[in-house]
């Protein structure tokens, strides 16, 4: 997707601070972030929302939440806890349409972030 922001990080024509990518996946530091811990987690390939996920990206988000397990133990965050979560679409709050599961942590979260 030429015009997509997530892509254009996911193949290094836009800058980000990436913290972890394997071939399928990039995760990177949000840019406005809601918490002193805040990483995006998105697939390589561009799939707009939640809904758009198929039956061929299966195992996808599996990879996608062990790379957040990963990165919980890595910052540090995964006994004092964090937040996983994905926005679908306007009322959940998506405003990037490119899959990403959102890493939360490092203060008491409340549903205000949202
Ligand atoms: P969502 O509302 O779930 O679509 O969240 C999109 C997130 O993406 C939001 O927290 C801000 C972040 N974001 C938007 N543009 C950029 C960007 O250019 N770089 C980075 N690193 N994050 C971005």
């Amino acid at each position: 997707m030429t015009d997509c922001i997530f892509c254009k990080i996911a193949s290094g024509i836009l800058p980000a601070s990436i913290i972890y990518q394997d071939e399928k996946i990039i995760a990177f530091d949000d840019i406005y972030p809601k918490a002193p811990t805040h990483k995006l987690i998105i697939p390589r390939k561009h799939i707009a929302t939640l809904n758009d996920l198929s039956a061929e990206d299966k195992g996808l988000i599996d990879e996608m939440t062990a790379v957040a397990q990963k990165l919980a133990v890595d910052l540090k965050i995964d006994q004092s806890g964090y937040r996983v979560l994905i926005n679908c679409n306007p009322d959940g709050g998506q405003v990037v349409y490119h899959l990403h599961l959102h890493l939360l942590g490092g203060k008491r979260l409340t549903f205000k972030e949202w």
